[in-house]
């Protein structure tokens, strides 16, 4: 006799504390103002590239991001540059002289004008150490404290440790264990490493979770959208306590964001607020179950969905770093992974994550490419 294997429910899925949390946010507003914002012209006079067709744009070597904060129009300009850091899934710039203060006055205007929550702010990670240099609102990127993480990950999850040492495993959109996850982030960075007397090593990759949508037939797209995942990273407990500290609590940058549990349920697609366009959100860091599946039905889902961003090199775009390049990404419909190919030396930089609101599925929203007619 063959055995019969259910789907779990959505409560024998999730934590009653992130059930009580879920009743909560329903009593808050934390969609924003969804309403699809057109591209204006404020940057028009601004040299730029655009690095793929599909991903990447890289502002020219002497504009300085400051200088659109201070503008006279700056509200145009970020928010120009918010549209179209959304559209293009990640922008760049070089040399930049941005202050940790300016950076993080940028995290929170990028949002601010493009209608997210009010009760969104920047975001303070949970192993962040309480009154970190720099504030609360930074973290740290160092390949010093990444070593101890992976070491952590591995004692953790060692099934997971076993199952692959791809470096494609790391793809991953920040922070979606969090209710209400980010908008966008901003990362700065100062130290790299070098190789032979040159700097090189530790490039970035970003994937544009539009095209991954794009990529899928109508109707398992329709199927998708009708999921939830549930997205839990409750690992940070022992990273935390190998660094010395304890998960952060409190409210991490909204209401939507409290405790110790670490888990969010969130829709498998998710309309992106500013374009208006969908995109495949789950991610191999953070997604753990698909909700009303079986197990095995789960796993398959995600795995092809992750084969579509590691695998697709045309929707992808590679950055080389620079001392004080700035890469500004839209966490909603882009996924990002950091290259480890340059040993026991330093690389470190600071990151700004803000956040936006509470992912939703708009069934009348478009996918890019019908949007753009093409
Ligand atoms: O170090 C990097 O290039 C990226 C690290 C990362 O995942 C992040 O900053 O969110
Ligand atoms: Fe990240």
């Amino acid at each position: 006799m063959s055995t019969v294997t259910l789907a779990p429910t959505r409560s024998q899925l999730i934590s009653s504390e992130t059930e009580q949390l879920e009743e909560k946010l329903a009593t808050l507003h934390l969609t924003g103002a969804p309403a699809p914002l057109q591209l204006g012209k404020s940057l028009d006079g601004f040299q730029k590239a655009d690095l793929t067709p599909l991903i990447g744009t890289e502002f020219a070597r002497g504009v300085q991001i400051v200088d659109l904060l201070k503008a006279s129009n700056a509200d145009d300009l970020i928010r120009d540059l918010a549209i179209l850091v959304s559209q293009r899934g990640v922008v760049f710039f070089r040399d930049q002289e941005l202050t940790i203060a300016e950076q993080k006055q940028l995290g929170t205007r990028l949002g601010e004008l493009t209608g997210k929550p009010a009760s969104s702010k920047l975001h303070i990670h949970p192993i962040t150490a309480e009154g970190s240099e720099g504030g609360d609102e930074i973290r740290v990127i160092t390949s010093k404290e990444r070593n101890i993480q992976r070491a952590t990950q591995d004692r953790a999850a060692p099934a997971r440790a076993e199952k692959t040492g791809l470096s494609a495993a790391n793809w991953h959109a920040d922070i979606t264990f969090e209710p209400v996850p980010s908008d966008y982030a901003i990362l700065k960075i100062h130290t790299l490493p070098s190789f032979n007397g040159q700097v090189t090593g530790g490039d970035t990759l970003w994937a544009l979770g539009y095209e991954v949508y794009d990529r899928l037939s109508p109707s398992f797209a329709k199927y998708l959208e009708t999921l939830e995942a549930v997205h839990e990273s409750r690992f940070f407990h022992q990273i935390a306590a190998s660094l010395g500290r304890t998960v952060r609590d409190g409210e991490r940058g909204s209401p939507g964001n409290v405790g110790p549990h670490l888990e969010a349920v969130h829709p498998v697609i998710r309309t992106n607020p500013v374009t208006g366009w969908k995109s495949v959100f789950v991610n191999p860091n953070h997604t753990k179950r698909i909700v009303g599946v079986t197990k095995d039905e789960s796993d398959t889902i995600l795995k092809y969905l992750y084969s579509l961003v590691q695998l697709n090199h045309d929707l992808q775009v590679r950055f080389k770093w620079e001392k004080n390049s700035v890469a500004i990404w839209d966490n909603r419909s882009a996924f990002h992974t950091a290259t480890f190919d340059y040993g026991a030396e330093t690389r470190t930089g600071d990151r700004v994550i803000s956040l936006g609101e509470k992912p939703y599925f708009d069934p009348s929203s478009k996918s890019r490419r019908e949007a753009l007619g093409l």
